[in-house]
């Protein structure tokens, strides 16, 4: 039998500097592109792109934006490729089961956190920043619309930085079922688990780390163990004086539902609806409370890469 198998690098490329950073085990930090291409606005959006990278730098890492671009999924991006995500109409929204049809196809697209997960660990990169995971959504029983994140997070070896899960989604129902996959959750510095857009989602989660040392020690303790390559997801809440708004966000998150059930919006155009609905009906007040959490997240994701590359 022939082998069917491409070498790897003809899929998956490191950018020359994440590439010379793996290899010396510098820290190196995975960055999101479907949050650039289908989470944020134009032309906030590039600029975005840009400071995320610049925050993991100046926390001592190297950042590595992951996309798809003709085929390849590169693992870091220069300018002009970060400039493609946030400003190609019709740019795709890639999961991982996306990814063979358009290294085939020669297509090109923003990778979700399922998708970035599967590329990053693939590449050897240990810790990934977003904004909120994708889960469960609230007409799960109707739909079963459950995000392909948390299936990928169940058997993928990363550490997921974010703010919790979006706060569209059935947030007890994600917390279930990231517990039945087994997926290990705990909050930075706090007891409850976050909502996104806001500091707290009410839930409550298992386990507090207070310093980035601590997270670098659950990840060897992980690797210790052994067993079903399971995630890590650090729960890192916005900041509470920059939280939206409860009660505004209660208000016209309820409006966004309305109308995307309204419009029969499904499938993957539900979560940018949603977020879209957000940003004009809240006045652009959700998109900084947004920034504000993935900027929060990518400092941690920096600090935590620098633990986990000094070892124990
Ligand atoms: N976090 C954000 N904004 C986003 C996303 C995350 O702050 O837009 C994206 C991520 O890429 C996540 C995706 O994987 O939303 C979830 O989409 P879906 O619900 O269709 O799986
Ligand atoms: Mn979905």
């Amino acid at each position: 039998m022939p082998t069917t198998q491409q070498p790897t690098d003809t899929v998956i490329r490191p950018s020359d500097e994440v590439a010379e950073a793996l290899a010396q085990g510098a820290p190196v930090v995975a960055l999101e592109s479907t949050i650039i291409s289908h989470g944020l606005p134009q032309p906030r959006n590039l600029e975005v792109a840009a400071e995320l990278e610049e925050i993991v730098r100046e926390a001592g890492a190297v950042p590595a934006t992951i996309a798809v671009l003709d085929g390849v999924a590169h693992i870091g991006l220069d300018a002009a490729g970060l400039k493609r995500i946030a400003t190609e109409p019709g740019l795709r929204k890639l999961g991982f089961r996306d990814l063979p049809a358009a290294a085939a196809l020669r297509a090109s697209g923003a990778t979700t956190v399922s998708a970035t997960s599967f590329l990053a660990a693939r590449a050897g990169i240990r810790v990934f920043a977003t904004g909120g995971l994708g889960g469960v959504h609230r007409e799960w029983t109707a739909t079963q619309d459950e995000s392909a994140d948390l299936d990928m997070l169940s058997r993928t070896r990363i550490t997921v930085v974010c703010a919790g899960v979006k706060s569209i989604l059935d947030v007890p129902a994600t917390l279930q079922r990231l517990e039945t996959k087994g997926v290990t959750v705990a909050g930075f510095r706090t007891d409850e688990f976050p909502g996104f857009y806001l500091h707290t989602s009410g839930e409550p989660v298992d386990w507090r780390l207070e310093t980035p040392e601590e997270a670098a020690g659950v990840m060897r303790a992980q690797d210790a163990f052994g067993g079903p390559e399971t995630a890590l997801i650090v729960a890192n809440p916005v900041p509470r004086e920059e939280q939206l708004d409860p009660d505004l966000h209660d208000r016209v998150l309820a409006e966004a539902l309305a109308a995307a059930e309204r419009e029969k919006v499904t499938g993957q155009a539900i979560t940018p609806f949603l977020l879209g609905y957000l940003v004009r009906g809240t006045g652009g007040a959700s998109l900084e409370a947004n920034l504000a959490a993935v900027r929060g997240n990518a400092r941690l994701a920096g600090r935590i890469a620098l633990a986990w590359s000094r070892g124990a």
